[in-house]
């Protein structure tokens, strides 16, 4: 499809100002919670001014803000954004409205039960940590509101799909519902996590609850629950990004290609999380490693189409020879700003995804499992190329439902290679400190470089300490993003109506290919594979586990009756 501008309503405008605005502050929060973190870890401050002393309620705050909440509102904003765009078709409002209003109730709940010190259970919530009912409730609310989301545009694309019969779905619109297929199947086993075992044992119903069981559940949603995270990132990167290079995407095909192997690869791979846990048999777990490098292939295709694609853009652009192509790319040109945010994320996808085939690769993940390493990964990829790609596409989004020009355009420009520098040193110090054993998720009372703790490593130290460097990067360049947020939120509306058009990319090579014209048969592969995968799991983890255990808070060692 071509570029065109589609004019805006006011109820979407006020809805997509709400859906942008307020997990904008749910963000800031969450990255504030970060860098109290890397303070606290490191013994320069013993207690967060607003989070009080437990290092865990902090924790838990910067997970769910930042990974849940956030993500989840930006997926849903920029999927209304697309979907309508892109089949040029109006939303229905009272249930768009309906979803936003559930996803706000679900995570204004969620966040003041982790404020009040009765969530502290980090974004994982693994049992036998327990969380008030009101907690698990709130992240219901904020599933089931995105759920509505999703159904809200099936219908619009069912339309479309009987007025343009035989026409190629457009690749943005094959991106958010390869995002959705994904959420909705991985949430199922999370949602009977949720209300057949969480949320009765933290009523008080039941006393007991197989943790390994409930686990497992997580799982199988948290690693697909990655892939809902990247996924709108690579909807901008075939889409627009090529475009905003000045370019054209290499191959269509390669894009609608790595969509599906998403949809059936995404989800039969949580026990990669699990390799270091008893009770799931070593087979299974070498079958989830096998899934876990298929679902990398996707990403390489990826990085080969989209470098064919700048290389393009570069040479175009006047690039010559083996690399001065890549001299020639946009990425100080404050007319395609957005191009910094979608490049810089892409540079640290680079080694996001390397980190992410030692973590897949068993004999590896002994050594890096519950260390400093692990976050070290998630922080060059969620934090990297999704964080980078939500924030720039709000921004956009934002200034053009309110019709509002963006501010300090330099200072946008600037933030994306800011937090690279940042996230890079951050990542090094904890992927570095952790290959020499500095656990993750650790309290060490009060932090690591405390020398009267029984964890005290002194070669840590130095490795903290770069983490400390690299967080105080990467909050800064949070703090200039807020400044131009909020100035844009609070600038002079434009002349004329507010209108939106994506900088939609054309194809280098246009192939038609029937078999990637249809989700159904993809669907389809990925229930049975995800049989296959998770049955024998789910049948070892029950004939190993028995009983359950007690409640527990992360700091008491007793259990809490
Ligand atoms: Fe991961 C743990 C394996 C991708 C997030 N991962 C995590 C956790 C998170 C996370 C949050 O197998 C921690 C969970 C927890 O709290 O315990 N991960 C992988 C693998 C991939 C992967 C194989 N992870 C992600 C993505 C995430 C994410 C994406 C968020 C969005 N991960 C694991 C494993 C664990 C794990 C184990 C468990 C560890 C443990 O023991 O606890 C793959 O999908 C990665 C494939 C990616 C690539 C990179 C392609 C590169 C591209 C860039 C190209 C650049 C260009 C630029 C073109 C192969 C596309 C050119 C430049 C110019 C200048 C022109």
């Amino acid at each position: 499809m071509k570029s065109y501008v589609m004019k805006i309503d006011k109820s979407n405008r006020y809805l997509m100002g709400v859906l942008l605005i307020i997990p904008m502050i749910f963000l800031v929060l969450g990255v504030y919670g970060g860098l109290m973190q890397t303070l606290f870890r490191a013994g320069i401050i013993q207690s967060d001014p607003f989070m009080g002393p437990d290092y865990y309620k902090g924790l838990t705050m910067h997970g769910v803000l930042n990974a849940l909440v956030f993500t989840t509102f930006f997926a849903v904003a920029f999927g209304n954004a697309v979907v309508s765009y892109a089949l040029r078709m109006k939303l229905n409002m009272t249930w768009a409205w309906v979803s936003g209003i559930l996803m706000l109730v679900g995570s204004a709940l969620a966040t003041l039960m982790i404020y009040i010190g009765e969530a502290t259970v980090l974004y994982t919530f693994y049992p036998p940590l327990k969380a008030h009912p009101l907690f698990y409730i709130g992240l219901t609310l904020l599933v089931v509101g995105s759920w509505v989301a999703f159904w809200n545009w099936i219908p619009l694309y069912l339309k479309w799909r009987r007025e343009n019969p035989g026409e190629k779905t457009p690749l943005s619109v094959v991106g958010i519902f390869t995002t959705f297929i994904v959420w909705q199947i991985a949430t199922i086993p999370v949602a009977v996590e949720i209300l057949f075992m969480l949320l009765p044992w933290s009523m008080g119903l039941v006393n007991e609850i197989n943790a390994m069981l409930a686990r497992t559940l997580f799982w199988f949603f948290g690693h697909p629950l990655v892939y809902f995270w990247l996924l709108p990132a690579y909807v901008m990167y075939y889409s627009y990004m090529p475009k905003l290079a000045g370019g054209k995407l290499y191959s269509d095909m390669a894009g609608r290609l790595v969509f599906m192997m998403f949809i059936v690869f995404s989800i039969p791979v949580g026990t990669h999380h699990q390799y270091m846990d008893p009770a799931i048999g070593a087979q299974w777990k070498l079958l989830h490693g096998f899934f876990t490098f298929m679902v990398a292939l996707p990403s390489l295709i990826t990085a080969f189409t989209l470098a064919a694609s700048l290389e393009y853009a570069g040479r175009k652009r006047g690039g010559k020879g083996l690399f001065g192509w890549m001299f020639k790319l946009p990425y100080f040109d404050r007319d395609r700003w957005l191009f910094s945010y979608l490049i810089a994320g892409l540079v640290i996808f680079i080694f996001g995804g390397i980190s992410g085939i030692v973590n897949a690769s068993y004999q590896l993940n002994t050594a890096v499992h519950n260390t400093a390493w692990v976050p070290g990964h998630f922080h060059l990829t969620v934090a990297g190329p999704v964080l980078l790609a939500f924030m720039g596409m709000s921004l956009y989004l934002l200034s053009r439902y309110l019709n509002k020009p963006v501010k300090m355009k330099g200072w946008a420009l600037s933030m994306p290679y800011i937090w690279t520098i940042g996230v890079f040193i951050f990542s090094w110090g904890m992927m570095r400190g952790g290959l020499i054993g500095m656990p993750r998720r650790t309290n060490t009372g009060p932090s690591y470089a405390n020398q009267d703790s029984a964890l005290y490593q002194p070669e840590w130290i130095s490795y903290i300490d770069i983490s400390v460097v690299g967080g105080v990067i990467m909050t800064l360049s949070v703090v200039i993003f807020a400044v131009v947020f909020f100035a844009t939120v609070f600038a002079k509306q434009k002349e004329g109506e507010a209108t939106l058009e994506f900088p939609t990319t054309e194809p280098y090579h246009d192939e038609d290919v029937p078999w990637l014209k249809n989700f159904k048969p993809w669907v389809i592969a990925a229930i049975i594979i995800i049989v296959l995968a998770y049955t024998p799991v789910i049948i070892d983890v029950l004939q190993s586990t028995a009983g359950g255990s007690p409640p527990f808070s992360p700091e008491n060692p007793a259990p809490l009756r």
